[in-house]
Parts: structure tokens; sequence; C-alpha cells
């Protein structure tokens, strides 16, 4: 485990232990960036900017962002490992989503560079000669990129494909739980001929430490995040006082709405997967479902048994998390009933030491109780019924956040109707997490701020300047 700082490796500062959410067993140590090392990275993504960097057009900005993805397939079994190491998800899951994604994250973008266009305008004057107008669009400057654990390398390159595709320059912090392909994507692009210093990576803790000190430092011009919706609160003051612009994908409490005229075996087997899939840790996962109320006994069978023979999931990431999403339990079970789970498995082997929590199905709890209200992280879902579709809306709506929804429904009226009326940044109708990643991606109220995707990211990741030359 290495930062890369100034074009070299650099295992430098106080470690802090690796865990395997698997087995609880402390598995190698990853050092914390000081402060000083954090100064260094930043200023030598300062420097790049005034290098060689500057001067690449976007083709060629657009050809290393492909050769970085090349460089990603080409270790893709390492990729996976270490993916499934930090986080102990299912391989299946690491190399099908997280590497492959993190691959077309860079082609992705890469080929949206090479097609784009600025748009120009002709300009009446009152000499008749006209002037031109047109927009070029610069870097930001120094980008922080701060990523969490639930999609380590997916959620990191989101971010690092489009800002270099822009022209930035990127100091990245990946969360401490899971530091291991972003060290490997280090690798990657000291590998990619790009110009010295465009890519830095720093490890550390998030407060206090080296993502406070990076989001806070002054030589940042823009901070792209994803996490948990408090720390984005921190995050946003840091970087108030010098008026950086941020990015941020938070927290969500997402509700799946099943309509009596859905086709059911669908809804439980998409409502299975968008509960459950990385045992719940994924910022798109229904926490909250509402079924009409005479298709609400047979779903709620069918998730249940559904969840109880779900096999090949993975573990919480950590022993906090574990028991966080514990403590909702504990008090679900005491205020509601649960329909499967609810417990911790027993495996007979080494995972007893791990941080493991099985897929459970809650019902029969208020809308203000804590595990309907508050997100959980963890395969832990809440069904309860509706009447109306004006009551489904009023009740998916509630609440602080405002990620993604699903609904499931038969009719394309009511699916227009519906989808549209959410309080959400992503509304998936008989479907779920399914992406094209041109399309805007992020949440409104406590879910984020600004969207993601396709020319979206590019945007924020340049300044457009207009230009006028009379003619
Ligand atoms: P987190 O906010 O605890 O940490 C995310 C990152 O921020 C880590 O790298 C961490 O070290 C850093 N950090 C923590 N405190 C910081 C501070 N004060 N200043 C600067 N950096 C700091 O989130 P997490 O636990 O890693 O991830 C889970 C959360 O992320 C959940 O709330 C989930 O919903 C959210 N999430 C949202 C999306 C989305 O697209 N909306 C995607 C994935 C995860
Ligand atoms: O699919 C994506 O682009 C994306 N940003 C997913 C985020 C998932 C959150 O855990």
């Amino acid at each position: 485990m290495r930062h890369y700082v100034g074009g070299g490796f650099d295992a430098s500062g106080v470690p802090f232990p690796l865990v395997d959410p698997v087995t609880g067993r402390t598995v190698g140590e990853v050092p914390a960036a000081s402060r000083e090392l954090v100064d260094r990275a930043v200023g030598a993504a300062r420097e790049a900017l005034r290098g060689p960097w500057a001067g690449w057009s976007p083709a060629e900005r657009s050809r290393a962002l492909h050769r970085i993805a090349d460089g990603i397939e080409g270790r893709f079994e390492e990729f996976v490992a270490a993916e499934c190491a930090d986080t102990g998800k299912p391989r299946a899951l690491a190399a099908t989503v997280d590497i492959p994604r993190a691959v077309a994250n860079f082609r992705a973008y890469a080929d949206l560079l090479a097609g784009r266009s600025e748009r120009s305008w002709h300009t009446g004057t009152p000499d008749g000669r006209g002037a031109l107008n047109y927009t070029v669009r610069k870097p930001l400057g120094v980008v922080a990129v701060v990523s969490p654990w639930n999609l380590p390398l997916l959620l990191l390159t989101w971010k690092v494909a489009p800002a270099l595709a822009m022209g930035n320059t990127v100091v990245a912090k990946p969360s401490e739980l899971t530091p291991s392909t972003a060290c490997l994507l280090a690798e990657v692009i000291a590998g990619a001929e790009l110009p010295a210093d465009v890519f830095q990576l720093v490890h550390g803790q998030g407060a206090d430490a080296a993502g406070q000190w990076l989001t806070e430092h002054p030589g940042v011009d823009a901070v792209a995040f994803t996490g948990e919706s408090r720390t984005g609160s921190a995050i946003m003051r840091a970087a108030a006082d010098r008026l950086a612009p941020v990015s941020f994908e938070l927290g969500g409490k997402n509700a799946g709405l099943v309509f009596a005229d859905a086709d059911l075996e669908r809804a439980v087997e998409g409502t299975l997967r968008s509960a459950f899939t990385h045992s719940g840790q994924v910022c798109l996962c229904t926490e909250r479902v509402y079924v009409e109320r005479p298709v609400f006994e047979e779903f709620a069978g069918a998730l249940a048994a559904g969840a109880k023979d779900l096999a090949g999931y993975g573990p919480m990431i950590s022993a906090a998390h574990r028991d966080k999403v514990l403590g909702h339990l504990d008090r679900a079970a005491a205020d509601g009933e649960v329909l499967a789970g609810g417990g911790v498995p027993s495996f007979g082997d080494a995972r007893d030491g791990g941080f493991w929590v099985e897929p459970t199905v809650l019902t029969g709890l208020p809308e203000d109780h804590p595990a309907v209200r508050e997100e959980i992280f963890g395969p832990v879902v809440h069904l309860a019924p509706f009447d109306t579709e004006e009551e489904a809306l009023a009740l998916a709506n509630a609440g602080p956040y405002g990620l993604a929804a699903t609904v499931w429904t038969g009719d394309v009226s009511r699916a227009h109707r519906v989808a549209p009326a959410l309080d959400v940044g992503i509304a998936w109708v008989n479907t779920w997490n399914l992406r094209d990643l041109r399309t805007p991606f992020g949440g409104v109220k406590a879910s984020g701020i600004g969207r993601e995707g396709g020319d979206h990211s590019l945007d924020f990741f340049s300044e457009p300047m207009n230009v006028c030359v009379k003619l």
C-alpha cells in the first residue's frame, strides 16, 4: 500500500490496519499520509497544470484515457482480487460490475471527449461587421477526488476519468477501508504515458486526516466527493472559505413502489437484487418498499422466501458498520415484524469472525421509525402496504433523501405518471440499476449536489469561457 506523489511511490506515514471483512482479521497495513505529504501531492498537481499536460489536445487526452482502460484490463484479475479482498464482495460482482465499470468509465469519457464540440454564435453589431462568439472549456485546476468503500474503483474512476478528460490534475483519496484498487490504478496511470504528476494518490482517514486536509487545502480548486451526507456537509464547509465548487453523491433511503398491476415475479426478483446486491451496500439499493395492498401478502411472502434463499452474499465492510446495521435490526425487531433474516449467519469457520448480517425483510414499522427513515446501508428492506397512487408517491417522497427509486407496474400510463413525480435523481421502471453512462446521475435533497455522467461530468470538471471576436 503506497501513496503515489510527485511521480514516485511512497509508503511514508503512520500505518493503520487493513482488515478483511470476511474474517475480521487484520491482513495488512496502510500508511496514513501526513499533512506534509498532502501538501506535496497538491503542490505537484498544481505544478503539473503548468507543464506539458496543459498543451495536450482533447484527442491526446482521450487516447490517454483509453490507455488507462487498457492498463486496467491488462491486470483485470489483479484488480478483481484486490477489490474482493478489501470489500469481501463476491467475485462475480467485482468481475462483472466493479472492474468492468472502471474500464468503461475511462472509455466512456474518452469517447465523449473525442466527440465533444462547443457552441458558437454570430452576433450582429451596429456597424454591420458582426462578431463571433465561441466557447472554450478550461480545466478547473487541481481536483480532489474523495471516494467511499462500497464500490471503490468504480466510484473513484467515475470521477478521475472525467476530471482527467477535461485536463485537470487529480489528487485522489480512496476510503481508508478499501485502498487496494486505487494503488493498482496509480500503477496503471504511472505506466500510461501521461505527463508527470497529473495524478496523485494519498491514503488516510477522513476527519482530521488526509481527507480533511485535502478538501480544505487552498491549492485544491474543486472537490468531487461520494460518501455520507454529513461528510458532504463537512467538506462543503471546508470548501466554502475559498468558494471551491463541489460535486457530491451522497446517501439515500431509496423507495420501491410495487403496484398490483406489476409482473409480480419480476418485481420480487428485481427487489431482491435492488435490496441485497453487495449486501445492500450500494447507494442505489432499495431500503423501503411500498406494495399495493391487494398484492402485499403475496409479495411479502415471496420476497421473504427469496431473501432466506439468498446465497453467496458478502459481509458488511467493518465491525462498526455491522454494529450500526445490527443496532437498527434490534430496534426494528422490538417494534415491528421480521419476515426473514434479522441476525448474524453462522458458518462454523473463519467467517464467524467477520462482519456478516443476514439478508433481512422487515414489516410493520411506522414511517417515522429510524429503520424506515435513516439510511442503513445494509441488507435490510422494510415493506409497507399502500392503497392509492397518491399515497404511494407521498410515502416514497417523504424523508430527507432523494437519490433513486424503482417503480414496478404493468400500466404504461402509470409508469410515465409516477416516475417523473418522484423526488429523486434517478427513477427506474421495471428494472434497477440499469446504467447508461451518458445519462445524468445524482440525487436531490440530502442525496447530492450536481449531476455526474456524460456531459454533466465533463461540464462540472471544466469552466466555459466565452471569446468574442469583432469581425
Ligand atoms: P464516508 O462519508 O464516511 O467516507 C467517504 C470518504 O470520505 C472516505 O474516503 C473518507 O475517508 C472521507 N472522509 C470522511 N470524513 C471526511 C472529512 N471530514 N473530510 C474529508 N473527507 C472525509 O462514506 P462511506 O462510509 O465511505 O460510504 C458510505 C456512504 O456513501 C453511504 O452514505 C452511501 O449512501 C454513500 N454513497 C453514495 C453514493 C452516491 O452515488 N450517491 C455512492 C456510494 C456511496
Ligand atoms: O453507476 C454509477 O455511475 C454510480 N455512480 C453508482 C453509485 C453507486 C453507489 O453506491
